[in-house]
């Protein structure tokens, strides 16, 4: 899965199309280096980010979209994933052709669930502990993968109640979002538990200041560390890994792959 890099706040409108412009670029650049997914978020999401309002991140990311799936643009390889906990941008990126939701809120919110429910789109799952503005100042587990183990459990359960088919479900540790360092290693050593809880593994690691704690470099130096990252993952049992660097990404599972098949 690729990271689509969606540049915020435009003074002009022809900032906006230069904007999008260089998104779709960039997303097609990632088909290219071998991505298999395409994830576009308008950045709420990310820890500390400010809130963004549902115009804001619809005007962000549905351009990106429409240029990437609309008529013109009617043959792309790759699904869409739209990076969201907004129900509104769920719906209406669904109806612009995107093919999965990424919720770092797990469908917590009945909107949001009853959003993808209503529709035919996969979903990723994903653990965090408290909120991203204040989560990474006390992070605390008795045990953290029993404790992300069982929410996962849960979070899947209510999926399916609401009438989400496990065959559309991925989970997510959610690595960075609540954790120290020492959580965020236990998982990724731990992650196969994820992984038996019978649906897709989904693990992001890629730039994340764990990377930065354990080598001592800034976020623009951390393409090895994110490569080795995303390979323990996949050798631990991570069916996609969530990533900037594509190209890198996909050399190192290919050597994976020749090593072990498709026996993970
Ligand atoms: C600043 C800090 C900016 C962290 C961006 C981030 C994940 C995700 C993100 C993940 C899933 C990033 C993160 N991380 N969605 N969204 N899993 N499913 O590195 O680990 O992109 S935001």
């Amino acid at each position: 899965m690729g990271i689509v890099n969606v540049t915020p706040d435009s003074f002009s409108d022809g900032g906006q199309h230069l904007q999008r412009d260089a998104a779709i670029k960039h997303a097609l650049q990632l088909i290219d280096e071998g991505a298999d997914i395409l994830d576009i978020g308008g950045e709420s999401t990310r820890p500390g980010a400010r809130p963004v309002s549902i115009q804001e991140e619809l005007d962000r990311v549905l351009p990106i979209i429409e240029g990437l799936r609309g008529a013109s643009a009617p043959f792309l390889p790759v699904p869409i994933s739209i990076d969201t906990c907004k129900p509104e941008v769920m719906r209406a990126a669904i109806a612009a052709g995107a093919q999965m939701v990424n919720d770092i809120n797990a469908l917590q919110d009945a909107a949001a669930m009853h959003a993808v429910a209503a529709s035919n789109v996969a979903v990723c799952l994903m653990h965090k502990q408290g909120n991203p503005q204040t989560m990474q100042e006390q992070p605390h587990y008795q045990n953290v993968v029993d404790e992300v183990s069982a929410f996962l459990r849960e979070r899947i359960a209510a999926a399916e109640a609401a009438g989400i088919q496990r065959e559309r479900i991925v989970i997510d540790p959610g690595f960075g979002f609540g954790k120290t360092l020492a959580h965020n290693l236990a998982l990724l050593r731990e992650l196969r538990k994820m992984a038996e809880l019978g649906v897709p593994v989904l693990a992001g690691l890629s730039r994340k200041s764990m990377l930065g704690a354990l080598t001592g470099h800034d976020v623009a130096q951390r393409l090895p560390a994110s490569v080795a990252a995303a390979l323990i993952a996949v050798q631990h049992g991570a069916s996609i890994v969530r990533v900037h660097d594509v190209r890198a990404t996909v050399d190192a599972l290919k050597v994976w792959n020749a090593v072990n098949g498709e026996i993970t």
